[in-house]
């Protein structure tokens, strides 16, 4: 490749800390010793938007602040805009990392960029890349063909590495995964953005492994992810040991299941209490019956300070339909070891998915309420969403009425039970209307 390679987000996406999108793959190929640049583009409208506009920020499945950026970006009057479309001219290949929220402004931006320097080489990849890719029945996306020399689903490492050698673009590339994830050390990123920039300036996010062992009807992970990979303890440890010396305090882990491998975990832990003391840290997590109450004790003094557990529902039938590897007794234990382990934690809810029943979910809101002392918070409640690329069946899904009601009403039932909630968190999966 004859000149730099830059990696960009557009806006809006979630503002609070640098994003992994970026840094991961940046990290990879600058470890390999290729030039490579991580513009955060959403970082820097962020930061020049009065506060009453970075609220909106933070509100998810926002389609009316997409559509405002989408058409701000469309005027070419943005200045942030402006002088990123200007760095990006310069450039051999520009990445642009796609997510739901900002796809709209990343191919006006990638419209404007082919006019502006038509030998740089447009590449497109992100969640949102495979999302189509599904939803378009597992080919390009007719919506995408023109935007894009190249589209990436899955991950970016592997395929932005053969363009970075030289290679010429390939239409589609289709889940090209990195083997093992020890290859890197995946902190070389983080030179690329000023962590004093994010609004949550003491915390980062890492990735301690990709895939899923559970295959949940309703999620697209096993699709996006083909092989289930962790980092070794060692690994992961080492790259929080570099954060910390640059002054970081707080880790939010980004895997979906990040009790997927209990060897892992528990070796994690303890290094992290050995070598740091402990760390700041939360994760997402399965309901697994398999962990024992020494591994959640030493979760406890590792220093994790809450957990986000993937419930759904406390009906067995609706477990089964969605496929979750669990019963709802199975999560109950579960539930009442954490607790007794000292760890704080919170549930995921999903009411509606087909098949389910009024008396469903009176069994689930019965199941809580009976462990109301051990389950102290709704992390996040929604009516099902159908997602591209999931098992569950897209015929099965409408958002009927009925479905927001019968949500509406768990959250009355649940509010007068005790159980704490974040209003951002209730219906956050849809749109907002
Ligand atoms: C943290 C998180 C969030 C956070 C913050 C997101 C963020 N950007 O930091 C919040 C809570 C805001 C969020 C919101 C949503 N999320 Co989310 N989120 C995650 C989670 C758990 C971690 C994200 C992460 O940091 N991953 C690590 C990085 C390295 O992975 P990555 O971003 O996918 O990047 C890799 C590849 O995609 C690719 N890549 C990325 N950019 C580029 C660019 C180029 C040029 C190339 C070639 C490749 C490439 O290479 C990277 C490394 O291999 C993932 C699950 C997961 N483990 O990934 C779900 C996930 C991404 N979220 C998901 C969803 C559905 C959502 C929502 C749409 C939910 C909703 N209905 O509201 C929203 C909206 C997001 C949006 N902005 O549009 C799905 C996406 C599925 C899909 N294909 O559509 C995922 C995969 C979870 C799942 N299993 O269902 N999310
Ligand atoms: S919902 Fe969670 S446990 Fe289930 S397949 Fe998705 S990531 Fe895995």
């Amino acid at each position: 490749m004859r000149g730099k390679m830059i990696l960009v987000s557009a806006p809006p996406l979630w503002p609070k800390i640098p994003p992994l999108n970026l840094l991961m793959p940046a990290g990879y190929l600058r470890e390999r010793g290729y030039e490579v640049q991580a513009l955060d583009l959403n970082n820097c409208c962020y930061r020049a938007a009065a506060p009453a506009q970075q609220a909106e920020w933070l509100k998810s499945r926002n389609s009316q602040w997409e559509s405002i950026w989408a058409e701000r970006a469309r005027q070419g009057d943005d200045p942030q805009i402006g002088a990123a479309l200007a760095e990006l001219a310069g450039a051999a290949v520009v990445g642009f990392s796609c997510f739901r929220s900002n796809l709209p402004v990343s191919l006006v931006v990638a419209e404007q960029l082919r006019r502006l320097s038509p030998r740089t080489r447009i590449v497109f990849g992100g969640p949102e890349i495979a999302r189509q890719y599904f939803a378009a029945g597992e080919k390009i996306p007719p919506s995408l063909r023109a935007a894009a020399d190249e589209l990436v689903v899955g991950e970016g490492e592997l395929a932005l590495e053969a363009l970075a050698q030289g290679e010429p673009c390939r239409p589609l590339v289709l889940f090209e995964e990195l083997p093992d994830l020890n290859v890197c050390s995946w902190a070389a990123g983080y030179d690329l953005v000023r962590r004093a920039d994010y609004p949550r300036a003491d915390t980062v996010a890492v990735l301690a492994g990709r895939g899923c062992r559970r295959g949940c009807r309703f999620c697209v992970e096993r699709r996006l992810y083909r092989r289930l990979r962790c980092r070794s303890a060692e690994n992961a440890a080492a790259e929080i040991a570099l954060h910390r010396a640059q002054g970081v305090r707080s880790f939010i882990m980004h895997d979906s299941m990040f009790n997927a491998d209990l060897q892992f975990l528990e070796r994690f832990c303890e290094l992290v209490q050995e070598r740091f003391g402990g760390i700041a840290w939360e994760a997402q997590m399965a309901v697994e019956p398999r962990m024992s109450r020494t591994l959640l004790e030493k979760i406890k003094r590792s220093g994790c300070y809450h957990l986000f557990i993937g419930l759904e529902s406390g009906c067995d039938r609706t477990l089964q339909r969605m496929g979750k590897g669990f019963s709802a007794a199975q999560a109950g234990v579960f539930f009442e070891q954490v607790a007794a382990a000292g760890l704080s934690f919170g549930v995921s809810l999903l009411v509606g998915f087909p098949g389910e029943t009024d008396a469903d979910v009176q069994e689930s809101l019965d199941f809580l309420c009976a462990r109301r002392q051990f389950i102290s918070r709704i992390e996040q409640i929604n009516p099902y969403v159908y997602y591209e690329g999931s098992d569950a069946d897209a015929a099965d899904y409408q958002r009927r009425p009925e479905i927001l009601e019968r949500t509406r009403q768990c959250v009355d039932v649940l509010r007068q039970h005790g159980f704490r909630m974040n209003r951002a968190f209730i219906n956050n999966l849809i749109e907002k209307i």
